[in-house]
Parts: C-alpha cells; sequence; structure tokens
C-alpha cells in the first residue's frame, strides 16, 4: 500500500484543539494516513507578515508527518480572503451578486498553490497517492505535474460545483476547469456537482464523458464521480448517548421547561441561509398561535470569515433579526430565539442534537451539510426527533427521511416546521429508521474508502494519461 500524502488549506493537527475530539473528516483522514503513513500538508493559519515564509513546520505523530506553512499577508489577502473565499465560494454557492473578482487575487491564488507545491515537492515519494482538498487549492495538480510529479493526484470538492451559466461568470472557468484536468480523479459531494461539471465541458466544448464516470478534457484522461461525505455515525451515536448526563445538557434541558427545542448549527455564513429561516421560524410563531411560548429555538453560530466584509455585515443583520423577532415575540418568561456566537465541544453538540425534536438545516446551497447527519446520528432511537432540510443540501440527496424545504419559500419552511413540531411519534421513528440506516453503512470512513480505492485501483494505471 502506498504512502498517503493529504493536502488541504488547513489541517487538523491532534493537539491542536488540546485533545478535543475532532470532526468527522480530521478523524477519518488521519485513520487513512495511520493505515498508510504520510503526510497532511497545508497552511498553519499563520502570517509571516511581509517577509516570506520560514522553513516548514513539522510535527511527527506516529506515522504521520503535519507540514505546516505560513503565508505572507499579501499571500493570505489575495489567496484566502481574495479569490478562494470572495470568488470560489460566493459563485459555487450560487451568488454571483456576491463574487468580487480581481486580477490580483486570481493571481495571488495561483502563486500561492504554486507555492505549496514547491514546498511540498521534497517530502513526496515516488509511489505516494495524493489527495488534495477543496476549492482552495484546484490547481495543486497542475502546479505538481509542471514540477515533474507523476503520482496519482486526486482532488475532492468539499462545496457545490454549479451548471455552466453560473460557473462562467468568474473569468477564469476556463482555466480552472483545465486544472481539474490534470487530477486522476476528481470527486464530488453528488451526481448533480458531477453531472454540471460534465455539462460545463461539453457547454464550452473543452471536453466529454465517453463513459459514465470517465472524462476527456484539454487533451487529458481523467475519471469523475461522486462520492458524498459521511460522518463518524456510530461513534457521535456514542458522544450523543453519553451526553445525556453532561451537566451542560442538562441545564439546558432544565431551561426548556419541557417546551420542544429547535436547533440551529451552522457557521455564521450566507450560504446557509440564516435570515430566510428565522424568518420562517417568525411566520410560524405568528400563524400558530398557540405554539407560541411553547417552543424554543436555539441557533448556535460562530463567527467565520469576520476580515471578508460580506461576512461582517451578516453578522449584524442575522443578531439584528434575532433581536427583533424576540423584541416583537418574546414575553417575560420566553424567548423565541436563543443566539449563540461561539463553537461547542462535540460532546456537547450531540448531546444539544439529542434534546431537540426539531433539527432545522436550511441552506440556500451546500455542498454536503454535516450538521443534518450529525442531528440524525445523534437521535434519541425510541424518540427520535425530525430533521427539516433544504433541497438545496447535498445531503438532500441522501436524506430521504427529512422533510424537504425549499429555503426560499418561507411559508412552506414555517408549515415544515409545525408538522415537525406536530409529527407522531410512529412517524418519527420510521422516518429516522430509513436516515440512520443509510448514514451507518455510508459513513466518513467508507467514505474516505471508497475515493481511495477509485484513485489507486489498477483500472486507473493510465493515469495522468494523455488522451490519443
Ligand atoms: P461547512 O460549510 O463548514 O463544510 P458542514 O458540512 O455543515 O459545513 O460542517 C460544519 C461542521 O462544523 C459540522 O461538523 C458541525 O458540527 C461543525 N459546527 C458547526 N457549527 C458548530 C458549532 N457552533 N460548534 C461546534 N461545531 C460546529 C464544508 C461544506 C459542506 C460539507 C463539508 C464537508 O460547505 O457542504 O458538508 O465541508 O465536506
Amino acid at each position: 500500500m502506498s504512502r498517503l500524502v493529504v493536502i488541504s488549506n488547513r489541517v487538523p493537527v491532534p493537539d491542536e484543539k488540546k485533545g478535543a475530539p475532532a470532526g468527522g473528516l480530521a478523524v477519518a483522514l488521519r485513520a487513512a494516513l495511520e493505515e498508510r503513513g504520510g503526510v497532511w500538508m497545508g497552511w498553519s493559519g499563520k502570517s509571516s507578515g511581509e517577509q516570506d515564509a520560514g522553513p516548514l513546520s513539522m510535527i511527527e505523530d506516529g506515522n504521520i508527518t503535519y507540514a505546516l506553512t505560513d503565508l505572507t499577508d499579501r499571500d493570505v489577502e489575495e489567496y484566502y480572503h481574495g479569490f478562494a473565499n470572495r470568488v470560489l465560494w460566493p459563485i459555487c454557492h450560487y451568488r454571483l451578486d456576491l463574487a468580487d473578482y480581481g486580477r490580483k487575487e486570481m493571481s495571488g491564488y495561483f502563486r500561492v498553490n504554486g507555492f505549496f507545491a514547491e514546498r511540498l515537492l521534497p517530502l513526496l515519494q515516488p509511489d505516494d497517492t495524493i489527495w488534495v482538498h477543496d476549492y482552495h487549492l484546484i490547481p495543486m495538480a497542475r502546479e505538481l505535474r509542471e514540477r515533474g510529479v507523476r503520482n496519482r493526484i486526486g482532488f475532492f470538492l468539499h462545496i457545490p460545483l454549479p451548471p455552466a451559466d453560473v460557473l462562467f461568470t468568474m473569468p477564469v472557468h476556463e482555466e480552472i476547469i483545465k486544472c481539474l484536468a490534470h487530477y486522476d480523479l476528481v470527486g464530488f459531494q453528488t451526481d448533480h456537482d458531477l453531472a454540471n461539471f460534465v455539462g460545463a465541458l461539453e457547454r464550452e466544448g473543452i471536453g466529454h464523458s465517453p463513459a459514465p464516470g470517465h472524462l476527456v478534457s484539454f487533451e487529458r484522461k481523467f475519471r469523475g464521480g461522486a462520492y458524498p461525505i459521511g460522518i463518524e455515525t456510530a461513534a457521535f451515536a456514542g458522544f450523543a448517548r453519553r451526553a445525556a448526563s453532561h451537566a451542560m445538557v442538562r441545564k439546558a434541558e432544565e431551561s426548556l421547561v419541557s417546551r420542544p427545542l429547535i436547533i440551529g448549527v451552522d457557521r455564521l455564513d450566507y450560504s446557509k441561509g440564516l435570515t430566510q429561516r428565522i424568518d420562517a421560524y417568525e411566520r410560524f410563531l405568528v400563524d400558530n398561535p398557540h405554539h407560541r411560548g411553547n417552543v424554543t429555538y436555539l441557533q448556535v453560530t460562530p463567527k467565520s470569515r469576520s476580515e471578508v466584509p460580506e461576512y461582517e455585515a451578516m453578522q449584524r443583520t442575522v443578531a439584528e433579526q434575532a433581536g427583533r423577532v424576540n423584541g416583537a415575540l418574546g414575553t417575560v418568561d420566553w424567548v423565541p430565539i436563543r443566539y449563540i456566537n461561539r463553537s461547542v465541544a462535540r460532546p456537547l453538540l450531540a448531546g444539544l442534537y439529542r434534546l431537540a425534536r426539531v433539527g432545522l438545516v436550511t441552506p440556500l446551497r451546500d455542498g454536503m451539510n454535516l450538521v443534518a447527519k450529525e442531528y440524525v446520528a445523534a437521535q434519541n432511537p425510541e424518540d427520535p426527533g425530525v430533521l427539516i432540510l433544504s433541497r438545496f443540501a447535498g445531503a438532500a440527496r441522501e436524506m430521504n427521511g427529512a422533510l424537504l424545504v425549499n429555503p426560499y419559500d418561507m411559508e412552506g419552511t414555517a408549515n415544515a416546521i409545525k408538522r415537525a413540531i406536530e409529527m407522531p411519534l410512529e412517524e418519527r421513528k420510521a422516518r429516522w429508521q430509513q436516515m440512520m440506516d443509510r448514514l451507518l453503512v455510508h459513513d466518513v470512513s467508507r467514505w474516505c474508502d471508497d475515493f481511495l480505492s477509485d484513485l489507486t485501483e489498477e483500472e486507473n494505471a493510465a493515469h495522468a494519461a494523455l488522451a490519443t
């Protein structure tokens, strides 16, 4: 078995969170790295200011080497805040109105990818399997190929890949597609994303799919597939079971005084549909006066990317909106929305999910959405809650026991909240079981194995082949 080399923008170094359990993706990739031995490389999250970054910082943990590099202020501004988070992120989430394209940022993006490739080069061995993650690093394979790397290289896109009409609003879309053609395998969250990619190739006349899963573009043959990411289902269900005795969970439960809980857990991001969600909850309360005072909505939302102006503006909008609803509908003994801007440790999060009668997951667009899966995994099988899920989350392709909603349809979402709160136990159990059965089989380890076995299988021996 060849060594595995993982490259991602940020790297979850084990002791970074002082022993807190890591998220599913980190657990699965670490397990794959431990099994094969290997390297996980990425940005340290730190800036070296105006000076060039110093040597890589190397952390050894068993047979995994974590290799971290700093970036200059200019790199962080252009590559990370600029092109990745103000061009690729909004466009891939269909927010053309928020994309702020600039040539400086675009060239910074390609420059930093070249810099990462340069730093990775001395760590590579000839038969390493390389797995690149997410939109920050799309050009990585091309940068490595240009430096003579002939290894298998796979790429997984964690966010959506929009259809041609949306993707092509990005001035360098052809360059981005060309970069993807340098991988041996390109993985997407859903079949829709894969179809959008093939559609983009065909529309532009720059490639096609001669057979399912096979792609040809820019005279290169490569593979593409849908690999819906999962969570560490069994472990998460265990956290949730044990969390019942967690002091904070008990406090939260007491504070509800038997009111059903609706929970939302999201990074503060415009793609997550928070303002539409709060509007829908308000509509639910206005239309159903008998539920007023008898339900609590907890929204746990750590701030993210505050350096990006659109995020900073959104922090204010959502806080004001929650305050306005509480002011208008709250009473001396009841607050309609509990709004928290903090991260919560995973075991506590699992316990809060389990307390909640409704999981409200309504992104306007999401690659997958792991919160939807965590909410289901955390439920008590004897008294499970109901998942309300946006049809525009990748998870909607799998979670067929959820109440699917269109988050732009405020009344539809309000009706779904009512239906979820009032749903009889038997229906809740049947819906939950359907979803849990799937989550247990399609967990994050399975996702990791499926991707890596497709990337390394013999049939792909013609890797990095030139199409003839
Ligand atoms: P994200 O956009 O970050 O991920 P998501 O899939 O929901 O979205 O994952 C968020 C993770 O952060 C979850 O594990 C959740 O538990 C955790 N989290 C969120 N709020 C938290 C809080 N307050 N406290 C503690 N933990 C919190 C991107 C894509 C998604 C895709 C994932 C994985 O945008 O579409 O599902 O990558 O591929």
